[in-house]
């Protein structure tokens, strides 16, 4: 531990410069430790010579010595930085090919508490929990309201649960009701009935974009194509958010993967591998589909929704806005063993191959009929 005691060196000596007259000294000491500031403290020392680096090297070291990867506030702040939004979802069940799911292991051992469920101790400590990580985001402005990223947060996963274990954390902030509905899945838009609500959006909260593995499986791969076909083919279904689960897996360190045999590699197959390199054509397909998406956003926000079924699995989805002559129709070839051909006019046949989906953007010229395609 070479590089934490540069980190207490330095802090201790402004300390000590900075506070050398004050009247009750900062730092003290008892038979057991240190006193900083009123309170004892376990450290953690090491050394580090700064004649013997760069100074543009000492923030980075100075950095890595200080870090630990479970910094949350630090964590949102660095997708802040880059302009995103963040969709916080904070357990405390995640799931996720955790080690217990996520819950500490010292929840075991409160008597009396059923895990998940409308029970009074695991209630008071999920309470306890909700309210500690709202607070510390509340404190560093990271609430959208408060002008930071945090747009919409998500409790516990899959759950079943009762209004009073959600109630618990109801969320004035957030701008969806508890126990809104969304969908996890591979095709959400056939297998999702739909918000629970009719003033509820359509959000795909986990697209799995391959499979985590566990020792002896065979490599499961999920195609670029199809994973693009599904997320295309719920925008044609009302869908307005999707997030993929995972976009980058990354690595289970230590004793943090599940105990049913899951690989140190989780989600390699992700458009981000586990080294956090883009995944092709995965990563790229993706890209270029949401580029396309984008374009069509006026559309598919303002447009108002028709289906039409040319066959059990050829559709043909359009929205559009005709005051402001802006339409986007999506054409659907759902997972057809077989080609199938349109027939549009006399001069025009398309054939399209198994699951593939077509959309164009139509700006309609005021004059004439509607064009679909
Ligand atoms: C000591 O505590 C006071 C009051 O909580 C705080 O303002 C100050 O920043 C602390 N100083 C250090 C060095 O932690
Ligand atoms: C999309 O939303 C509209 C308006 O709420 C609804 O009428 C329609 O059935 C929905 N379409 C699908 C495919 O869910
Ligand atoms: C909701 C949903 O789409 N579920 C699907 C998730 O993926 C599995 C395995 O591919 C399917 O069997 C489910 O139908």
């Amino acid at each position: 531990m070479a590089t934490t005691g540069g980190i207490l060196l330095v802090a201790l000596l402004s300390l000590l410069v900075a506070d050398g007259y004050a009247t009750t000294p900062v730092v003290t000491y008892d038979s057991r430790s240190l006193i900083i500031n009123g309170s004892r403290e376990l450290l953690f020392s090491g050394s580090i010579h700064y004649p013997r680096s760069t100074p543009d090297m000492w923030p980075g070291i100075i950095k890595k010595a200080k870090e630990g990867n479970r910094d949350l506030v630090r964590f949102i702040k660095v997708i802040w930085e880059q302009g995103l939004w963040v969709t916080l979802r904070i357990g405390p069940y995640i799931e996720a090919e955790w080690n217990m799911g996520g819950f500490p292991y010292w929840l075991r051992e409160v008597p009396d508490i059923i895990f998940r469920s409308d029970n009074e101790p695991f209630k008071y400590h999920m309470k306890k929990y909700a309210e500690k990580v709202i607070d510390m985001m509340k404190k560093e402005q990271l609430f959208a309201d408060q002008g930071g990223p945090i747009v919409m947060m998500q409790q516990t996963w899959l759950l079943v649960c009762t209004t009073a274990y959600l109630g618990s954390c109801a969320n004035k902030r957030m701008p969806l009701p508890p126990s809104s509905s969304t969908c996890n899945g591979r095709q959400c838009a056939d297998t999702f009935p739909g918000p629970n609500g009719p003033d509820k959006p359509s959000l795909w909260t986990e697209n799995w974009t391959a499979q985590y593995r566990v020792f002896g499986d065979t490599p499961s791969q999920r195609a670029a194509e199809d994973i693009s076909f599904a997320v295309a083919r719920f925008f044609t279904r009302n869908g307005t958010l999707n997030n993929y689960y995972m976009y980058y897996g990354g690595s289970n360190f230590g004793r943090t993967s599940s105990s049913s045999f899951v690989t140190t590699r989780y989600y390699d197959e992700a458009p981000l591998d586990e080294y956090g390199l883009k995944r092709e054509p995965k990563f790229g397909h993706l890209r270029d589909l949401h580029r396309a998406l984008k374009l069509s956003k006026k559309p598919l926000l303002w447009g108002t929704q028709k289906v039409h079924k040319i066959n059990h699995e050829l559709e043909i989805t359009t929205y559009e806005k005709p005051s402001e002559n802006i339409c986007v129709a999506f054409l659907t070839n759902n997972n057809t063993p077989e080609k199938l051909e349109l027939f549009i006019s006399e001069a025009r046949t398309i054939t399209y191959p198994p699951s593939l989906l077509a959309f164009s953007l139509i700006a309609r010229p005021s004059s004439t009929t509607p064009q679909p395609l």
